[in-house]
C-alpha cells in the first residue's frame, strides 16, 4: 500500500454538511475550491503533459490539438491516487453513498481553437446515454430519472478568466429532462438563457450530477485548458470506458483496497464482497467497512445506510 504522497487538508472521511448537499440537490453542482495542493496540481499537470506527448506520439490528437483520453487513471500511479483523492471524495460518498466505482473519467487537453469556425456545434448535453431515455418514472415522463452517477472535475490550468474553454451549466437544470434549443440555426455564440461558465483556479474542482445540462465550450483564449475528470457511478452499473489494467500489475498493486474498489475490482458482478436479496451486506466492502468503522452510516440517508 502506498501513501499518497501529497499531503490533504482532508482524509476523505469528513462528512460534507447539509448545506452543501442541499446545494448540490437544488443546483446540481458545487464548486470545491482548493482541491489541490500547488505541488499536487503541478505534478498532475507534468503527468498530463506526458501522457499528452505518448499520445501525439500515437497520432490520437485531433488535427486541432485537441486530446480527449478516456480511462486515463491508469496512465500514472498519481492518477490512481485521485480515485479517492481526499478533499473530493467525501463528496462522493457523501451525495452517492459507498456502493460506488469509476466507470468513466477522462484526461482533456484543449489548446487555443480560435473562434469557432464551420457549422458549429451544439454540445450542451446530460450525461448518461440511454440513463435519459430507458428509465420510466412512474409513468410520468416530466419526472426526474435518477442520478446514477456523479463527476469531478479538476482544474489543472488556470481557468480564472473567461473564454478558455470553461465548462458552462445551466444550474438547476438537472431537475429537467428537456432543454429549449435556440430556434432555427444556432450561431455557436448564444448561450441558454441561465448558463454560468464555470471559471476557477488551477486547484479547484467542481462536482456535478449527470443530469445537469452541460456543455463544453469553445477556447478562444491563449492558454492551453487542462481538466480532469473522473465520473462515479453505483457498481451495478457497467463501465463506460475502456481501463485496462493487471491486478497483478503495479499500477493496481499500489492502491489501497478503498481504491481497488473505486477502479471496479470485479466490475463483472455487484455481489464480489455479497450483497443479498435478504438485506445482508459483507461488511468488507472497503469504502462501506471506512464508513462504518468510522461511524459514518447514517441510517437517516438511504444511500448511507
Ligand atoms: O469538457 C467539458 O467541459 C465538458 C465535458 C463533459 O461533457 C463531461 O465531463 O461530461
Ligand atoms: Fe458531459
Amino acid at each position: 500500500m502506498t501513501a499518497a504522497p501529497y499531503a490533504d487538508a482532508n482524509t476523505g472521511y469528513e462528512p460534507i454538511d447539509d448545506t452543501a448537499r442541499k446545494e448540490f440537490e437544488t443546483q446540481g453542482f458545487l464548486l470545491l475550491r482548493n482541491v489541490l495542493t500547488e505541488d499536487h496540481r503541478a505534478a498532475l499537470e507534468e503527468a498530463m503533459d506526458r501522457v499528452y506527448a505518448e499520445e501525439g506520439e500515437r497520432g490520437t490528437h485531433k488535427p486541432d490539438g485537441t486530446l480527449h483520453l478516456l480511462g486515463f487513471l491508469t496512465r500514472d500511479p498519481l492518477f490512481g491516487q485521485l480515485l479517492d483523492h481526499g478533499p473530493t471524495f467525501r463528496y462522493i460518498w457523501g451525495l452517492a453513498g459507498w456502493n460506488v466505482y469509476t466507470h468513466h473519467n477522462h484526461l482533456d487537453v484543449t489548446p487555443p481553437q480560435g473562434p469557432e469556425t464551420g457549422k458549429p456545434i451544439w454540445g450542451w448535453h446530460q450525461d448518461g446515454y440511454r440513463q435519459n431515455s430507458d428509465p420510466e418514472v412512474n409513468g410520468q415522463p416530466e419526472l426526474p430519472r435518477p442520478m446514477f452517477s456523479l463527476k469531478i472535475a479538476y482544474v489543472i490550468s488556470d481557468l480564472a478568466e473567461t473564454n478558455r474553454g470553461a465548462t458552462l451549466v445551466v444550474p438547476g437544470s438537472h431537475l429537467s429532462n428537456s432543454f429549449a434549443r435556440p430556434q432555427g440555426e444556432w450561431d455557436g455564440v448564444t448561450r441558454p438563457e441561465g448558463a454560468l461558465e464555470i471559471t476557477a483556479n488551477p486547484g479547484d474542482a467542481f462536482i456535478f450530477d449527470r443530469r445537469l445540462w452541460h456543455s463544453r465550450s469553445q477556447n478562444v483564449s491563449d492558454v492551453t485548458r487542462k481538466m480532469l475528470f473522473v465520473g462515479y457511478t453505483y457498481r451495478w452499473i457497467r463501465p463506460l470506458d475502456d481501463m485496462p489494467y493487471e491486478e497483478s500489475g503495479e499500477w493496481f498493486q499500489g492502491l489501497t483496497p478503498v481504491q481497488r474498489q473505486i477502479a471496479g475490482a470485479s466490475p463483472s458482478t455487484a455481489n464480489r464482497w455479497g450483497i443479498n436479496w435478504n438485506g445482508y451486506i459483507d461488511d468488507e466492502i472497503p469504502v462501506r467497512k471506512e464508513l462504518k468503522t468510522r461511524g459514518l452510516l447514517d441510517r437517516s440517508i438511504p444511500y448511507l445506510r
